[in-house]
């Protein structure tokens, strides 16, 4: 068993403390700060994605970096896309003005449709056929217009997007997550592949996003709970934003801390699902490094107290704040995980 794929690494820095010479080895990233990014990262055409946001408990930014171990990346634009690549992965960012209204549609889902729509014709053009994870950020998420949340415009531009590239890019609902921000633009970033198909991970706690009823908005919202990545060496899990969601609804209304105790049980779920996959549990809860929104900064000390007493250890997290997609949820979990599958090998070698 062997797997052509080229790893792919992720580092999360408190602080953006990047050398020069590490950036032929960055594939993209991802910047939570209040006050902008620092000019230090804008060199060597990394896809950057800049998110104007707060990072609770005193750093002033937050930095999720992709690393590819082979150094032979091609930078480039296509459309509004700024992306990176090499043989395996196709990482990039797209930032679009919201459009003007039109009569019967918001500048909102316009502007989504269009992003993703420029995503999918990349898609198709560059020969990554393979969706691994969307990361999506959005002004004023639970505002309303036109007697819609914007978050539900979002979805209907997302939706619609997908709905026209289904021949091409088939019935796949990568990771995501869908965050709102005091300021800026449309930002997503999104992650390609060549090569490894993405198992796609549902929680069966949670009715499938895809499947929400009508009352969360006339077009659902297309995302799966993680996608796997299984190779011979090692296998990573983008587990989407997870928050206080049984069934469908939300659970546990204006309580912190219950919200982000049911939050990682659905997140132990997913990891769960995908050790299924992997037949060995070889992700755990409290190996994962975890980026928390939390909507009102308040809540901090209460949704950390119940993170650390749930993982009963020393657990890396970092907070950010940002307004989740559903009025009523106070927080929610993202995180990437990585396993050694040479584990795996060796046990069932051993019993064969
Ligand atoms: C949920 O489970 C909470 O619209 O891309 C989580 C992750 C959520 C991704 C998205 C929304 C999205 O419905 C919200």
């Amino acid at each position: 068993m062997s797997s052509l794929a080229p790893s792919l690494r992720f580092i999360n820095l408190p602080f953006a403390d990047i050398s020069k010479s590490q950036a032929n080895t960055i594939l993209g990233a991802i910047h939570f700060t209040e006050a902008g990014l620092d000019s230090a990262l804008a060199y060597n055409d990394i896809p950057n994605l800049n998110l104007t946001a707060k990072v609770l408990q005193g750093h002033e930014m937050a930095s999720e970096l992709l690393i590819v171990e082979d150094s032979a990346v091609v930078s480039g634009r296509h459309a509004h896309i700024q992306y990176r690549s090499n043989a395996a992965y196709l990482f990039g960012v797209i930032t679009l003005p919201e459009f003007a209204d039109t009569v019967d549609v918001s500048g909102l889902q316009l502007s989504t449709e269009q992003a993703y729509n420029e995503i999918f014709e990349l898609m198709a053009a560059f020969d990554y056929p393979y969706i691994y994870r969307f990361w999506n950020y959005v002004t004023d998420i639970n505002g309303v217009n036109k007697n819609l949340e914007r978050y539900w415009q979002f979805n209907a531009g997302r939706k619609d997007a997908f709905t026209r590239h289904a021949v091409t890019i088939g019935e796949q609902y990568p990771a995501a997550c869908a965050l709102g921000l005091s300021k800026g633009p449309l930002s997503i970033a999104f992650l390609l592949g060549r090569d490894t198909i993405p198992i796609a991970i549902e929680n069966p706690r949670q009715v499938s996003a895809y499947e929400y009823p009508e009352q969360y908005g006339p077009r659902t919202p297309s995302f799966s709970r993680a996608t796997l990545l299984k190779s011979s060496d090692i296998a990573t899990l983008f587990i989407s934003g997870t928050a206080s969601i049984v069934g469908h609804e939300t659970y546990h209304l204006n309580d912190p801390a219950a919200q982000t105790r049911e939050t990682m049980v659905n997140l132990q779920i997913v990891l769960n699902q995908a050790n299924q996959q992997l037949d060995r549990p070889l992700f755990k809860l409290n190996e994962l490094f975890l980026r928390v929104y939390v909507r009102n900064a308040h809540d901090l000390p209460l949704i950390k107290q119940a993170i650390h007493d749930h993982l009963n250890a020393t657990c890396k997290a970092i907070y950010i704040l940002a307004e989740i997609c559903r009025q009523d949820l106070l927080l929610e979990i993202e995180a990437i995980a990585q396993a050694d599958m040479s584990q795996v090998n060796l046990t069932k070698a051993d019993l064969s």
